[in-house]
């Protein structure tokens, strides 16, 4: 009776003291940074990677992970140690957008800071980097695992949809993104291609990206297979393969079918390579070929493949992925003052643009489709993009502008199309509300109206304007694409 006395009266006593939480266990803190080193020895920081302090001795780890920030900081807390000991900080490539593994051993490759001694009871230790060298096997994982990490944030910013983390292999024996359904008796927990929030193809797909030891530097080969994996996860394909490069016009070398939708599923991953790098994120890193316009493989293979300009492998049409490209970067990027390009829709609305609707475009001529509702001027915008990189009719004769008087002119235009040539065509004649006149349907690319239809088009009281539509009519059936427009003066 007399100690809980006592105890009642130090309780009093030291009241206000009695009502705090218990005091936490004692910690350790340790701060700092990871990095990995460039060809160039340039350091760049390991972003949104997984952390972990290692006992030297036991080889175990202490306490929990923890991840990198954007800059590549962290602060590990453990429990404080009881005893003295050396430690340190490993950092492994796996990441928000990757597992990516040693093939050989099919574990993440990691980089490990110098050995710290930590006290008994110590808090915090300073700051420890993290840092790859050069020729390190693991500090290359690290460049490959950035380039992902961009991939990852570019969806997520454009859509808002968080990708799944995916499986990669680094140092395979090619580079190539596969994808296998999921058995039926898969778990929910199952890694799964496809975020759960995006709908559309219900089957359930394990996936995992192989990169070659030679594709280390090569973001944008890197992006363009995560592009593939993009792809498919919303549906923009439904996995077509074959032999492709953008000097081809794959429906020559494969048939139409499958070399419109090689080439769609081709030039997609490829846009989306620059596109998630054109972000000061990544510019800020001054990493050699990231950032720009122009997609390039070094070291395995030697390819340059500029979208902004037609200076290597020029643009051939539905059927060739250089044109698949260059079309998408073209409608996303902004307007030119010269040239073509007049459209500025950045890459958030290009995205709705493929995301609207039910079934989403499989083929560039499935793209086109979705500007047909709209008003023709605004497609003539559209539709210059279009011819010039070869998808729609490209107007010759008479140019813009011309002054037109007497008899009826021979219009003219270049066909394109692709491989396979656009071989039908409607000439349309406009005013600014809609079409006056269509033309019948000619298989050659050229018009000469008849007197009478001449002469309605100059009774016209507004400004008239002249198109070609063109479609190809191999199965299955591409087209009308509208073509580039001309002012008829008069
Ligand atoms: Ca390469
Ligand atoms: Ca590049
Ligand atoms: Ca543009
Ligand atoms: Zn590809």
């Amino acid at each position: 009776m007399r100690i809980l006395l006592l105890a009642l009266a130090a309780g009093a006593f030291c009241g206000w003291d009695s009502l705090r939480p218990a005091r936490a266990a004692a910690q350790l803190a340790v701060p700092g940074r990871a990095e990995w080193v460039d060809f160039l020895g340039r350091s760049h920081p390991v972003r949104h990677a997984r952390v972990q302090l290692i006992d030297e001795a036991s080889g175990l780890q202490i306490g929990p992970s923890t991840t990198t920030d954007g800059a590549g900081r962290y602060e590990l807390v453990v429990p404080a140690l009881p005893q003295p000991a050396d430690v340190w900080v490993q950092v492994q490539s796996w990441s928000s957008a990757a597992d990516l593994r040693d093939a050989t051993v099919d574990q993440p490759y990691y980089l490990i800071s110098p050995t710290l001694h930590a006290a008994a009871g110590s808090v915090r230790l300073p700051d420890v980097e993290v840092r790859g060298r050069p020729t390190q096997y693991a500090n290359h994982a690290f460049s490959v695992l950035a380039a992902l990490e961009y991939g990852r944030e570019y969806v997520l910013q454009a859509t808002g949809i968080e990708m799944p983390r995916l499986a990669v292999n680094f140092q395979a024996v090619a580079t190539v993104y596969d994808e296998h359904e999921l058995p039926a008796s898969a778990s929910e927990g199952a890694q799964d291609c496809r975020p759960a929030t995006v709908a559309g193809d219900p089957v359930r797909r394990t996936c995992r990206l192989d990169v070659v030891f030679e594709d280390r530097w090569d973001w944008d080969v890197v992006l363009h297979e995560y592009g593939h994996f993009v792809s498919k996860a919303f549906g923009f394909d439904h996995n077509p393969q074959a032999e492709h490069d953008p000097g081809r016009s794959l429906a020559v070398t494969l048939g139409k079918r499958l070399g419109i939708e090689v080439a769609w599923a081709e030039g997609w991953a490829t846009w989306f390579a620059i596109a998630a790098q054109a972000n000061d994120a990544v510019r800020g890193e001054q990493f050699p070929g990231a950032g720009d316009s122009t997609y390039v493989d070094t070291d395995d293979v030697r390819l340059v493949l500029p979208l902004y300009s037609q200076s290597e492998y020029p643009s051939r049409g539905e059927d060739n992925e250089g044109t698949v490209a260059r079309v998408l970067y073209d409608l996303a990027d902004g307007a030119d003052a010269n040239g073509y390009d007049a459209v500025a829709m950045g890459d958030r609305e290009v995205w709705t643009l493929l995301r609207q609707g039910t079934q989403p475009p499989q083929t560039l001529w499935a793209v086109w489709g979705r500007f047909a509702n709209r008003a023709w001027p605004e497609r003539a915008r559209m539709a210059r993009i279009f011819a010039e990189h070869r998808a729609a009719p490209l107007l010759q004769s008479p140019l813009d502008d011309e002054s037109l008087q007497g008899s009826p002119p021979l219009f003219t235009w270049k066909a394109n199309g692709g491989g396979m040539p656009h071989d039908r065509f409607t000439v349309e004649f406009l005013d600014p509300n809609g079409v006056l006149i269509d033309s019948a349907q000619v298989q050659e690319p050229s018009y000469r109206p008849t007197g009478e239809v001449w002469a309605r088009i100059r009774a016209s009281g507004s400004p008239v304007y002249w198109t070609v539509e063109g479609r190809n009519t191999s199965m299955p059936v591409t087209g009308p694409y509208m073509g580039t427009v001309h002012r008829l003066r008069q």
